[in-house]
């Protein structure tokens, strides 16, 4: 089994944390340019990571991803509450995405347009819920919807995306999990 990714990337750090039992080759790329982005591009059209490869069979995007490895590993589904929980750590770490390009292409976000203030407005919501969840205690165990939410509560920390003031409950929750060895392992500051 092959996982095309980087190390950086928030998605892809979920489905190592999950492949940490799991023997695999983690195959780290520069996806924007040079050689990294050839060998993406001749993996995965939509040009994003992570991307698995496994028998020949290639799967596209994370959630997918972890879907095709619960069959091939024999475990149960998600429930319909946790696929929610995962549209909305999606939801928070595509909008941080979207701004954290603005950035990286010195295009200046100013509260006043309606992309960013459409994502602002996501990224409050979604991590307003999600704090709100972790203090009744619905992310207590170490499950797929756990494992995402660190990794983008970690890679905002990171990146210095978002203060998360006011969001106790995330920031305790990180700090809850920072030591295990399989986050301490895909640690995107090496
Ligand atoms: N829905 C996708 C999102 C993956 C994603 O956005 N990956 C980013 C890296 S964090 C990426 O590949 N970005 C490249 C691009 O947008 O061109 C998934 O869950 O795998």
């Amino acid at each position: 089994m092959k996982l095309y990714g980087s190390v950086t990337s928030p998605y892809v750090r979920r489905i190592r944390i999950v492949l940490s039992a799991t023997e695999h080759e983690f195959i780290n790329l520069n996806i924007f340019e040079g050689e990294g982005r050839d060998i993406l591009a001749s993996k995965n059209p939509t040009l994003k990571v992570p991307c698995l490869e496994d028998d020949g069979q290639l799967i596209f995007d994370s959630r997918v991803i972890h879907s095709y490895l619960l069959a091939k590993l024999d475990l149960p589904p998600l429930s319909w509450d946790q696929e929610n929980q995962l549209t909305m750590i999606d939801g928070a770490n595509d909008s941080f995405v979207q701004l954290f390009m603005l950035k990286r292409s010195d295009i200046e976000a100013t509260n006043d347009q309606l992309f960013v203030r459409l994502q602002k407005e996501r990224i409050a919501s979604t991590l307003g819920l999600l704090n709100e969840m972790v203090s009744a205690g619905e992310f207590d165990g170490w499950g797929y919807p756990s494992v995402a939410l660190f990794t983008l509560i970690d890679w905002v920390e990171f990146r210095e995306l978002h203060p998360l003031t006011g969001l106790d409950a995330l920031k305790a929750f990180r700090e809850q999990h920072i030591d295990r060895i399989e986050v301490t392992a895909t640690d995107p500051r090496g």
